[in-house]
């Protein structure tokens, strides 16, 4: 039994847990549950990161005390990881006293070893991202993470001795190749460090909200410092020489703040005389139409609104809906490379892996049974099984393997290889031309591989996973040939029912056929009525008020309205806008309203929209409707008389 510590990135409380944050945890979580499986020791941390300038100003500005609000916060990001089932062993505050302690006594090492010193700093300090940057890194004079200005900081500072390190750092990429993965960002961390490290500035004077500098009261702890300590502090760093349990640990983080896992960290573990960590896995960024989600874009989506938006689509119970977002992140997700966030992805990936292949595998099988009215499948040994086993074993070595690499994207890829191999092989095996033992080590193979392949799929998707034994009536394992036979519950409805777009979209989305016409296979899929269910249009990013303050909404007031000829929808109304005058508004309401009704209603209009023609009539303007279950057009009402033009807001 081997020994495993992972970590999320704290998360500082500036901002509610997203997608983003939401990704890692997530992604650590399966490394975690894997580990657990496969019997190896498991910790896995996860916490929030709450001292410095930029929480402390977000507290001021919602006239809170910075304690209160790192505690509400923190209290967010657990109901979060609580409600996306993340199995963390501990959740470390940077605020706890266990934590706090903890900084001190590494600062205090450090500097007794001589390897912190008093100096000035001066240098330029992006508040976003608590970091300074050189001069030759700005980009316009801005911070190259965020695009905004960076602010000129001089203060009296005790530093690092970075540079000290430099040289063991190189040594450490060379020597371990897989120190940071993937290679790209290994190589991206060795040429920073080669262009030479300068001594790093890690106290301040000017921010209260830090934890004292014990040899230096006017000092706070730089709040990086303060956030890398917390690694060796949830694990009890005592600075006897004792040894934690489970160091050295896997770090997973985006590749923003790679710097500070694979330099500064390290060589700060270098000072401290404690191992380097086992590795740092940098992954990508999810991306909102081309631009990094982030709070300071302002362009979030939150777990709970995704899986509310797939419980609604597809009919899943919150915590299959929940599985099913983990398995679309970890299976699509930037783990690699950047990667596009959007519900179109998500109904890709969710319709070809869970629906096509993964869910309608168990639904054909116990289909199948139930209509010939065979209700177990003892074990059953032969050729048939043999080939099962190995392909099986084949799989399990490559799920393994990647594993080991914390690659969970290449461990689904094989999970989802067995899928497709169990699919094929109903397919090739006709079990209807099948009968007696053979019929019965068919099913045994298959419901086995499945019970498997269930298993490999488990540390993504734990509740359906837990769903599918209890349905197979089993336990989940990775030994193949160890459960003595199935005697399923055929009752159950299909896992993972498939996405078809709403009523009005007509066509399934792109990638949602799975790309692979499976004959008898897709016509037992159940897909649901998502008609019932929200458009693809309907969870759309957060905006901030910025944003939402560029749309011109009105009252109008109809003065006059026609038909467009030849039209059954359109309607061409003449409103009165108050101060912007009259204008011709061309709308699709022809169906549910005659023009007579629509004469001196007071309706909402979008006047700052670009001019559209519509069956050649300029429309200078767009009415405010909602879609009814029947599809037609409700308009908005207005209550009271405001007079034509008020803006809305
Ligand atoms: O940096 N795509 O905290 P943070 C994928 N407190 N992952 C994303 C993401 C996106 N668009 N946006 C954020 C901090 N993340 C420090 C860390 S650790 C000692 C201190 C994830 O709240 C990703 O893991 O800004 C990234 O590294 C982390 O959130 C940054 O979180």
């Amino acid at each position: 039994m081997g020994r495993y510590y992972v970590t999320t990135p704290i998360y500082y409380v500036n901002a509610e847990p997203h997608a983003g944050s939401a990704y890692t945890t997530v992604y650590a979580d399966a490394l975690a549950r894997y580990h657990r499986l496969i019997g190896d020791k498991t910790f896995f941390l996860t916490g929030t990161d709450e001292h410095g300038q930029n929480i402390l100003k977000v507290a001021n500005e919602k006239g809170l005390n910075p304690q209160d609000f790192v505690d509400q916060m923190a209290q967010k990001f657990k109901d979060t990881w609580k409600f996306m089932h993340i199995s963390n062993d501990d959740f470390i505050r940077t605020t706890e006293p266990r934590h706090e302690k903890v900084v001190q006594l590494t600062i205090e090492i450090m500097y007794e070893k001589g390897d912190i010193y008093l100096g000035t700093y001066q240098g330029w300090y992006c508040s976003k991202c608590e970091t300074y940057y050189g001069e030759n890194e700005l980009e316009n004079g801005n911070c190259p993470i965020h695009k905004t200005p960076v602010e000129f900081v001089s203060e009296e500072s005790y530093f690092f001795k970075w540079s000290k390190y430099q040289n063991l750092l190189v040594e450490l990429y060379t020597n371990n190749p897989e120190f940071v993965v993937p290679t790209t960002r290994l190589n991206e961390i060795k040429s920073f460090v080669e262009r030479g490290l300068k001594d790093i500035s890690v106290t301040r004077t000017s921010v209260p909200w830090g934890i004292p500098v014990p040899f230096d009261a006017k000092h706070t702890v730089y709040v990086w410092y303060d956030a890398l300590v917390n690694y060796i502090s949830a694990l009890g760093y005592t600075g006897s020489g004792e040894k934690m349990e489970f160091w050295p640990g896997v770090h997973l983080i985006g590749k923003d703040i790679l710097r500070h896992h694979a330099a500064l960290w390290p060589a700060m573990l270098m000072s401290l005389e404690l191992p380097v960590p086992k590795r740092v896995v940098a992954h990508g960024w999810w991306l909102v139409s081309g631009q990094k989600m982030s709070k300071s874009v302002g362009n979030i989506f939150s777990p709970q609104d995704l899986v509310t938006h797939i419980e609604n689509a597809v009919g899943l119970t919150e915590e299959i809906a929940v599985d099913a977002l983990r398995y679309f992140m970890l299976a699509a997700g930037p783990q690699k490379d950047d990667a596009d966030l959007s519900l179109e992805a998500l109904w890709t990936t969710y319709n070809a892996d869970l629906a096509n292949d993964y869910g309608n595998l168990l639904h054909r099988v116990l289909g199948f049974m139930k209509k010939k009215g065979i209700d177990s499948a003892p074990k059953m040994t032969g050729q048939r099984y043999s080939r099962v086993a190995a392909v099986v074993e084949d799989c399990l070595n490559k799920y393994h393997a990647a594993y080991e690499k914390e690659d969970v994207q290449s461990a689904l890829s094989s999970a989802m290889d067995l899928v497709k191999f169990l699919n094929d092989f109903q397919d090739k095996e006709k079990p209807w031309t099948l009968s007696g033992d053979e019929l019965t080590e068919f099913l045994y193979s298959v419901l086995e591989a499945y019970r498997i392949a269930t298993t490999m799929l488990s540390p993504a998707i734990p509740s359906a996973s837990q769903l599918v034994a209890h349905t197979l009536r089993t336990q989940l394992s990775l030994a193949f040939g160890q459960c003595s036979g199935f005697n399923p519950d055929l009752t159950q409805p299909p896992l993972f029912p498939r996405y078809r777009e709403d009523k009005q979209g007509d066509t399934i989305r792109s990638g949602s056929s799975g790309g692979e016409d499976k004959g008898e296979a897709k016509e037992q899929v159940n897909e649901t009525n998502s008609g019932q269910g929200p458009s693809l249009a309907e969870v759309k990013p957060v905006v901030d008020y910025e944003t939402f303050s560029k749309l011109d909404l009105r009252i109008a007031l109809v003065e006059s309205a026609e038909r467009v000829p030849k039209s059954d929808k359109l309607i061409k109304l003449s409103v009165d806008l108050g101060p912007l005058g009259k204008r011709t508004i061309v709308a699709g309401i022809g169906l549910k309203y005659e023009p007579e009704d629509l004469v001196g209603r007071r309706i909402v209009v979008v006047t700052n929209l670009q001019p559209r023609k519509l069956m050649g009539v300029l429309s200078e303007g767009m009415l405010l409707a909602a879609t009814g279950e029947d599809g037609l057009p409700n308009l908005l009402a207005v209550d009271g008389e405001p007079a034509p033009g008020t803006r809305i807001k």
